[in-house]
């Protein structure tokens, strides 16, 4: 089932709860459904306050001057083992608080004048495999039928409203009207058939341009109070959003005027109409969406979202099957609509908003938020998904060198350049990569190691060597050069540390705690590879190597747990501030996203688990998703099926987005990858078929899952064991292929060139 739908409006007040998002990358737009009155919010991706402008030449990117001292001092007081007298040093190893925030672009009222009567086969629904949002209803004679899409290849919105007489007769029934509500301080005026609304943002001057083009049959005002259609039939809007902000340190402007952007879109996709319009968007969109299938059991019929959401609390199995797919492909539709190249990377709600001052500033948070977003984009067949996050990092270098200077004391300069960047854990599209306003969450030296593993990753899966030369490789070279100057040798400790060091977000600050020690590690591995793919060999991969194994990040605790802190089981460590079951299980980052904790590792593992299990099965939106992956690995489907089970029915709203609370994306991205690792793991040249198969998934079958080294996978299974099986590659290369049988496992090695695919086994 590929439909998410609803047999009633949409509560406008409930925009996290009930809305249905539509998004291209550049822009989202959520309906309701109004019958009478509508209100759709949209959003420009780029459209944030903060940053460099005329009001704040003094602006830095919460960079204060020459706080290494302090660290230095810190690092020095916390050697020594005096853990207390760091406290009154922390406040210095924050950033400023000029930090800005994601907004809203603006509400689009629509009220549509109706006859009176009862509304009847009301439905509205987004259909994620056609990516299309639908509105449909009869009253008084007259049927109804509102149609939108995003449009990536034309950087359009288009919105599409009909209105029909019931006797097949009558016509000119569709009159509604359009106004913008909550804008920014902007000129709204007609141009001919346009609504054009633009301004600036009052905090920053960052300039926007928004058109909605009209094209209708019938007769067309437009005004700066908005639009009014009257006695049509058919009315379409197109509409484009743009703004003069460049992803480029230090100002962040084009310099170009946001009309330049917006006129030629909205003109030429007028010139196109609808039905062109969707042909493209949907030949753009499918080839992505189509690329994996999933099916859980047996076909499912449509069933109303909150219906399904009601069902699957009761255990009914057939919704369970839908909501479970639905939810996998959800996550895919929802990375495909707000992540694509020439845009921003996903933010904390993606690309949809609906308030000036959003949660947490809508914004880029690194110590897990970020990363979770993209965990899907490559085993689920998107790697192109990624490619705003591999941007975006490129872009922060530049800033993020000012933080490693003024933090870290390493500088680049001309006989140094590139000498290494740093981001801590909230960033801005204005290169804000301080660490945050209070150090206890705020500080995050490990959050670019971690990013690594993202765009490395991108590497590993599609085998893309020439993409890794030209763009991954430099930006991990240069955090290579941040990381191999950053860790000190520590004497009581006997191993190279990052320090100080806060397990997010809980527990004492602490030198080299398992959550930083092993990004770096995972890191520093993925570096030497990368190394080698690329042939550079160096004093820099020198000393990768020799601080390797140095590095130590993982130790278990007395009770048998994995340590979160290297000193946790001393007896001055200050236990406090722990939380049990907190929702940051950060001392995991091994098992997964990394991969030094394995079946290889079994003590390694049988701690992690253990600490997994002290931890707790209950957690908010995104810490689910992240203990669906963490399941996964250990091989424990039914477990890994418990915290799915959890996450869909106490952490999902009926339009099926992720609840923290509030709205959180990263929880939809994060169990869309769960869901595929439990499907399909890979790693070391090795393919596992259902590695976490619940109980509850007897059969299946699934089609694209993609593997580390390129392979892609197609598969059948009954009673837990795979049936058929095929696997392809466009760029060649071995793997062994495991997947259980009916009476055990069997391992297969296989050889495949470039472009060949292999039936392992045939129905
Ligand atoms: C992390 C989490 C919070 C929230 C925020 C956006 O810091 O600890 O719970 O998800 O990101």
């Amino acid at each position: 089932m590929n439909i998410i739908g609803f047999e009633q409006e949409g509560d406008k007040q409930l925009w996290e709860q009930q809305c249905l998002p539509i998004g291209n990358g550049y822009m989202g737009a959520s309906m309701f459904g109004g019958v009478r009155r509508e209100r759709i919010v949209l959003n420009e991706k780029s459209l944030w306050a903060g940053g460099p402008c005329e009001r704040r030449k003094d602006y830095r990117g919460g960079n204060k001057r020459g706080r290494y001292k302090y660290v230095k001092e810190v690092r020095e007081r916390l050697a020594a083992g005096n853990y207390q007298g760091v406290t009154e040093l922390l406040p210095k190893l924050t950033g400023g608080d000029d930090f800005g925030t994601y907004l809203l672009l603006c509400d689009a009222v629509l009220e549509f004048d109706l006859p009176e009567g009862e509304v009847r086969d009301y439905l509205r629904s987004l259909d994620i495999e056609r990516s299309l949002y639908c509105c449909k209803f009869t009253v008084g004679g007259v049927r109804c039928e509102r149609r939108a899409f995003a449009s990536y290849p034309d950087r359009v919105i288009v919105f599409e409203f009909g209105a029909d007489g019931l006797d097949g007769k009558s016509g000119g029934l569709l009159n509604f009207s359009l106004r913008l509500e909550k804008t920014h301080r902007a000129d709204i005026y007609g141009e001919g058939d346009t609504l054009v609304y633009s301004g600036e943002v009052e905090d920053n001057g960052l300039r926007f341009d928004a058109r909605f083009k009209v094209s209708t049959d019938g007769e067309l005002v437009i005004s700066e109070k908005g639009i009014s259609v009257r006695k049509a039939n058919r009315a379409v809007i197109c509409f484009c959003a743009a703004t003069d902000y460049e992803m480029k340190y230090p100002t962040y402007r084009s310099g170009t005027a946001p009309e330049k952007i917006t006129v030629p879109i909205v003109e030429n996709a007028a010139q196109k109409g609808y039905e062109e319009l969707y042909k493209a968007h949907y030949a753009d969109y499918s080839e992505i969406y189509n690329r994996v299938s999933l099916r859980i059991n047996g076909d499912a019929a449509f069933m109303p979202a909150d219906r399904l959401l009601e069902e699957y609390k009761k255990g009914n199995r057939a919704a369970m099957d839908a909501l479970e797919t639905l939810y996998f492909q959800y996550g895919r539709y929802l990375l495909i609509s707000s992540s694509r190249k020439g845009a921003l990377p996903a933010n904390l709600q993606g690309v949809w908003n609906e308030s000036n001052t959003p949660p947490w500033c809508c914004d880029y948070h690194t110590n897990v938020n970020l990363q979770m977003n993209y965990w899907g984009a490559y085993n689920t067949n998107m790697p192109e998904t990624a490619l705003p996050l591999v941007e975006f990092l490129d872009a922060l270098r530049e800033p993020g060198r000012v933080t490693a200077k003024e933090y870290c004391n390493i500088a680049s300069d001309g006989e140094n350049p590139e000498n290494g960047w740093v981001v801590h854990t909230q960033c801005s599209p204005f290169g804000w990569t301080a660490p945050g306003w209070d150090f206890y969450w705020g500080w995050c030296t490990a959050a670019a190691a971690w990013l690594m593993q993202n765009i490395w990753e991108y590497y590993e899966f599609t085998g893309d060597g020439e993409y890794l030369k030209g763009k991954i490789f430099p930006i991990m070279r240069e955090s290579a050069r941040f990381y191999t100057q950053w860790l000190i040798y520590d004497k009581r400790q006997d191993r190279f540390v990052s320090s100080p060091t806060y397990s997010p977000e809980h527990g004492p600050v602490s030198i080299g705690n398992t959550y930083e020690q092993s990004l770096i590690e995972q890191f520093f591995i993925d570096f030497l590879k990368a190394s080698e793919v690329v042939g550079e060999q160096g004093a820099l991969q020198s000393k990768v190597r020799e601080m390797l194994p140095l590095l130590k990040p993982y130790s278990v605790s007395k009770t048998g747990l994995l340590r979160e802190w290297f000193e946790e089981d001393g007896e001055d460590f200050d236990r406090s501030k722990i939380q049990k079951n907190h929702r940051h299980i950060s001392h995991l980052m091994g098992l997964y996203p990394g991969k030094r904790i394995n079946s290889d590792t079994p003590e390694l593992m049988r701690a992690a688990i253990a600490s997994m299990n002290d931890r707790g099965d209950e957690s908010t939106g995104w810490a689910m998703a992240y203990r669906i992956n963490l399941w996964s690995r250990t091989g424990d489907g039914n477990r890994a099926y418990k915290l799915l089970r959890g996450l869909i029915e106490n952490c999902t709203f009926v339009n099926m987005w992720d609840v923290h609370p509030p709205f959180q994306i990263d929880g939809n991205f994060g169990a869309c990858a769960g869901i595929a690792e439990m499907l399909l793991q890979s790693r070391e040249g090795v393919i596992r078929l259902l590695p976490a198969l619940p109980d509850e998934w007897k059969s299946g079958e699934f089609t694209g899952l993609c593997a580390r080294g390129g392979f892609t996978a197609d598969a059948v299974w009954h009673n837990g064991a795979v049936t058929s099986l095929k696997v392809s590659t466009q760029i060649g290369g071995e793997c062994e292929i495991v997947y259980p049988t009916a009476d055990g496992e069997k391992a297969v090695k296989v050889k495949l060139s470039a472009g060949e695919e292999r039936v392992i086994i045939r129905l």
